[in-house]
């Protein structure tokens, strides 16, 4: 066993069991921060949580995000029933709090590869965005879920 093998085996022990049993610990409260606007102000922020307004499944728990240019793709991890792969999604053309401007897509749930759930961040190439594989309803997995943004 390595020392990364060994790190993550620490995770499991200590750190995934807790957040599980953790009442509230993963949501979907989206902040938002507008830079142009001084930062200890609270008219400078906005929060809006998609799952509480209607928008897909289970929208909670996510890991990083990333903006193509249009929309912010957030990174699905675990939503609290488990690693996850809802993708939530915001037109970023569109009011932030306002349902109409998100959707979610679960691929997992549409046939896409074996058990694409559990997700640590996510990369894009310019035209693919890439979701980090971490830990899914197996445990900690390798399999890359990557979405192309020009079909
Ligand atoms: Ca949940």
């Amino acid at each position: 066993m390595d020392l990364v093998q060994w790190i993550r085996g620490q995770r499991m022990h200590s750190n995934i069991p807790w957040r599980a049993s953790e009442p509230g610990a993963y949501h979907g409260e989206v902040l938002r921060y507008d830079p142009s606007l001084p930062f200890d102000l609270p008219s400078s922020w906005a929060a809006f949580d998609p799952g509480s307004n209607g928008v897909g499944v289970d929208p909670d728990g996510y890991n990083g995000a990333i903006f193509d240019g249009r929309y912010i793709i957030f990174g699905p991890s675990n939503n609290g029933s488990g690693p996850h792969a809802e993708v939530l999604r915001y037109d970023t053309t569109l009011p932030f709090n306002s349902a109409g401007s998100w959707m979610t897509f679960d691929p997992a749930d549409q046939g896409v590869g074996t058990n694409p759930r559990g997700f640590a961040g996510t990369v894009d190439d310019g035209r693919y965005i890439y979701f980090v594989p971490d830990r899914n309803s197996w445990g900690p997995h390798d399999e890359v879920l990557r979405y192309d943004t020009r079909p």
